[in-house]
């Protein structure tokens, strides 16, 4: 939408991307020095290979990837979950998929807000990870009651963010002082608070539910909790972290290193302890809270539902054989596991092209378009491919994955809550609690990669290519 005097949800975002990364440097400090080592460890890559950075090139996502990051919050209520919908609207952010976290043991379901259509991902990326508290798997009845009361009071929006919310919903767009406002507004609701709202024995029962109850409740809100740069050798940062003062988690997160990567691999530092002042306390900062943590990520291509099924059953395949939980001990003989499994999924994109297992964008070559005139050309998909006229990129994995995510979550809140909460995934009740449905992402990769065919159609005549 680009009304005269409007800002445009996608420079929303941008601009409350890159906000909310500086609020975060100012915060957690190790963030800035993660920061640095994947610009340096991206410029790296840049300079030493030439495929990655042509291909970075090509697609345009080198203009995105400094400031490509993800972010992520908790929320304890659905009328906090609703209303965080309708903030990230203002910046073009729509809900999409639907992750169970009760397998991991932690007692939330997540989505995540950000932009759908390629235009506004290559415009700014900026994704939140939100889970919402449940409640309902809580069957100690008192604490629930507790957790219930101290959510009811708490107001996590400024009024002023309320009020532009309203005002974009009414006019469609923000005006540029309405942007403004509304980025250092918003910023408000995701800012750390050292004064906790609870006393240090209500803490104490919270935390001994379970610690991210303590996290999502005992807090004026819900602070960001982490935010994940994008780096395009994880390996190389995972390598790299101890000598910069970091400690990573055990393992990987995701797929194994490959050629041609697919889907997302990730990596986390612990949560870092910080002194809290409970209510009881007069405002001295005596208590300590764990919740903040930093994380990277490497991003690969996005599957196929036929890709995704492939990945699943060979991470399952290297998970089951391991026969426990990933940790240091057996670190390296997961990664050999997943090398062994994942020998199976093709390591080149001719193939995973012709095996339908990756989404991808078309384009015209200049071959292509320098043949438009010829009396005889080629109108297939595939002979256009196969003459030179069209080429093709794998599409960017935009999403999450629910067993790293499980990981993530877990490397963070410590071996000790292994809980276990009876099968609960619950995709309606959520979608309740968040007023809308949430956006099935296979179904935006098949529109980009459908828009992407019809583009080299229109540009070089040919009948509509499926
Ligand atoms: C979210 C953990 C999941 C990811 O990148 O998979 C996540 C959380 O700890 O709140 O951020
Ligand atoms: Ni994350």
């Amino acid at each position: 939408m680009n009304t005269p005097g409007f800002v445009s949800p996608d420079e929303i975002r941008t601009r409350f991307s890159r906000a909310m990364s500086d609020m975060y440097k100012d915060e957690v400090p190790l963030y800035g020095t993660l920061m640095e080592l994947v610009s340096q460890t991206n410029q790296q890559v840049l300079t030493s290979n030439k495929t990655v950075a042509d291909y970075l090139n090509r697609t345009g996502e080198i203009e995105r990837l400094d400031m490509e990051r993800h972010g992520a919050i908790r929320v304890g209520t659905p009328e906090e979950l609703a209303t965080i919908a309708r903030l990230f609207a203002v910046m073009g952010m729509q809900p999409v998929g639907y992750y169970d976290l009760t397998t991991a043991g932690v007692p939330v379901h997540s989505t995540a807000f950000r932009a759908v259509h390629e235009k506004s991902l290559q415009a700014s990326p900026f994704r939140v990870f939100t889970s919402l508290l449940r409640l309902d798997l809580i069957d100690n009845q008192e604490l629930r009651h507790l957790v219930q009361t101290i959510l009811k009071k708490r107001q996590i929006f400024t009024p002023k963010a309320l009020k532009l919310i309203e005002k974009f919903e009414a006019n469609g767009a923000l005006d540029s002082e309405d942007a403004e406002d509304f980025i250092q507004q918003a910023l408000e609701t995701f800012r750390w608070h050292r004064e906790a709202t609870v006393t240090a024995e209500e803490y104490k029962r919270l935390h001994d539910q379970h610690r991210l109850i303590a996290d999502v409740v005992a807090f004026k809100g819900p602070h960001i909790n982490h935010l994940t740069p994008r780096t395009l050798d994880i390996d190389q940062i995972q390598l790299g972290m101890p000598d910069k003062g970091i400690t990573p988690k055990a393992v990987i997160e995701g797929p194994p290193r490959r050629e041609c990567p697919i889907l997302l691999r990730q990596t986390s530092f612990k949560a870092l302890q910080e002194t809290v002042a409970f209510t009881d306390q007069n405002n001295n900062a005596c208590g300590s809270h764990t919740a903040r943590f930093g994380e990277i990520e490497q991003r690969g291509a996005a599957l196929t539902p036929k890709g995704r099924a492939l990945y699943d059953t060979l991470l399952n395949a290297a998970r089951d054989e391991l026969g426990e939980f990933p940790n240091e001990a057996n670190a390296e003989r997961y990664s050999a596991l997943l090398e062994q499994h994942f020998k199976e999924f093709p390591d080149n994109y001719a193939d995973l092209r012709k095996q339908g297992l990756v989404y991808f964008r078309y384009f015209p070559s200049p071959l292509g378009i320098a043949s438009r005139s010829n009396a005889y050309r080629p109108n297939s998909r595939e002979e256009l491919i196969a003459q030179g006229h069209i080429q093709y990129e794998p599409l960017v994995y935009e999403d999450f994955l629910p067993v790293s995510a499980a990981g993530i979550f877990q490397s963070n809140l410590g071996d000790e809550s292994q809980n276990h909460y009876a099968g609960s995934s619950n995709q309606e009740e959520f979608e309740k609690d968040l007023g809308c449905k949430v956006i099935n992402e296979l179904t935006l990769y098949a529109d980009t990669q459908r828009r992407s065919l019809l583009e080299c159609s229109t540009i070089l005549v040919v009948p509509p290519l499926v």
